[in-house]
């Protein structure tokens, strides 16, 4: 239902009725809805899109209209035709397609830090997050730089190359106490994305995104005793993965909003043996121009991601009793991975009028988490970046 209303409200927008967002979701549903409605809400939004604006009208800038824009002063767009005034917040992927030979180097810096266990939506003590296990997680910091180069070959093609750096640190603690501190740093896994302009008009417009992520990042990442870490403490998934999404921007003098569905499908299983679990999101977002270089959002992002399906031998196990042959910690255990999140964010957007570079800052945290545990929860994230468009 909600996701009906979604669709819903983005016809009554398209339509000039009202600007509104999917903030009508109402936390409780949020794993029924992403769940269950995805698929649907998918199939209905692609197969409505090319109806609502028919036919793709030469890129407009947002307040003056020309074709080739070349004001600079007041509505917000650059010299090359690039308007950041309609971007989203910078945590947002391939939210924005470029017009024929346009050229952007992005850099995102982004860190998450995640603490206290969870097993549903509560939290639970570490000796509850140890129940059936030798330790457990405390903490885990994740540090990601990703470059990025997108080219549109035409009005309608945006491609984009991406490739991060990770660095990623875990607390763990075990029953008497004694505190180890893992770390894992390399590059990540590189996704090649494409990103096909449905419509475009002066007041909105919207894209589908298709990545395809190629397994350059390692699934190795060993402790010292030789035993493989956590599953979240790998830095790539280990297989070839299917990225799609659909964008949908809309702006209105001053206001622009946005929302994106967007997934990860993992192919095959990698040579470890296990499938890292599938995602999905749903984020929207409003966002205001202070004036000529400025703007602030407001995000809320619906995610939900499965379990590790398959398992990896060499992650340490118990090694005696009952249990033994079991997972030694949760990181370990490919049961206790999967979960859903509410997250709320605010974000800067500051753009020069001269030329087409953008600085952009977002931070947020879960509202709410709803995690197959043991498993450790989101506590806050910032995302900053620097882009420059030719
Ligand atoms: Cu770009």
């Amino acid at each position: 239902m909600p996701l009906t209303i979604h669709v819903c409200l983005i016809l009554a927008e398209e339509r000039g009725a009202f600007p509104l967002f999917p903030f009508l979701i109402k936390k409780t549903n949020l794993n029924l809805l992403m769940k269950k409605y995805l698929p649907l809400f998918a199939t209905l939004i692609v197969a409505l899109s090319p109806s609502l604006k028919a036919g793709v009208s030469s890129v407009v800038c947002s307040d003056c209209k020309k074709a080739d824009c070349t004001c600079v002063d007041d509505c917000g767009c650059d010299a090359g035709g690039h308007d950041y005034s309609t971007h989203a917040p910078i945590g947002v992927m391939g939210d924005h397609i470029h017009r024929k030979g346009g050229l952007m180097a992005s850099y995102r810096y982004m860190f998450m830090n995640m603490e206290s266990n969870y097993e549903g939506s509560s939290k639970i003590s570490d000796t509850a997050a140890r129940n059936g296990y030798m330790m457990n997680a405390t903490d885990m910091q994740m540090e990601m730089h990703m470059l990025g180069v997108m080219y549109a070959p035409t009005d309608k093609l945006t491609l984009m190359l991406m490739s991060n750096y990770i660095d990623t640190s875990m607390g763990m603690i075990n029953g008497m106490g004694v505190k180890a501190t893992m770390r894992s740093l390399g590059w990540g896994d590189t996704t090649l994305a494409a990103y096909y302009g449905l419509y475009k008009n002066s007041g909105s417009s919207a894209h589908l995104g298709l990545g395809v992520s190629a397994p350059t990042g390692s699934i190795d990442e060993k402790m010292p005793n030789g035993r493989h870490m956590g599953y979240p403490m790998q830095l790539g998934s280990g297989t070839w993965d299917l990225k799609p999404s659909f964008t949908w921007l809309r702006e209105s003098n001053d206001w622009s909003y946005g929302s994106q569905l967007s997934a990860v499908i993992h192919l095959d299983e990698n040579d470890n043996g296990y499938t890292l679990g599938d995602s999905a999101a749903l984020t929207g977002w409003v966002s205001r121009r202070l004036n000529a270089w400025s703007a602030v959002s407001l995000r809320l992002t619906g995610s939900t991601w499965e379990n590790v399906d398959g398992h990896v031998n060499q992650m340490p196990v118990i090694p005696m009793g009952p249990l033994a042959g079991q997972p030694a910690a949760a990181v370990a255990d490919p049961d206790a991975r999967g979960g859903s999140r509410l997250d709320l964010s605010l974000g800067l957007n500051l753009w020069s009028t001269e030329n087409g570079t953008r600085f952009a800052i977002e931070g947020g945290a879960p509202i709410y988490q709803d995690l197959d545990g043991p498993q450790l929860g989101t506590a806050w994230f910032v995302t900053a970046g620097i882009q420059i468009a030719w």
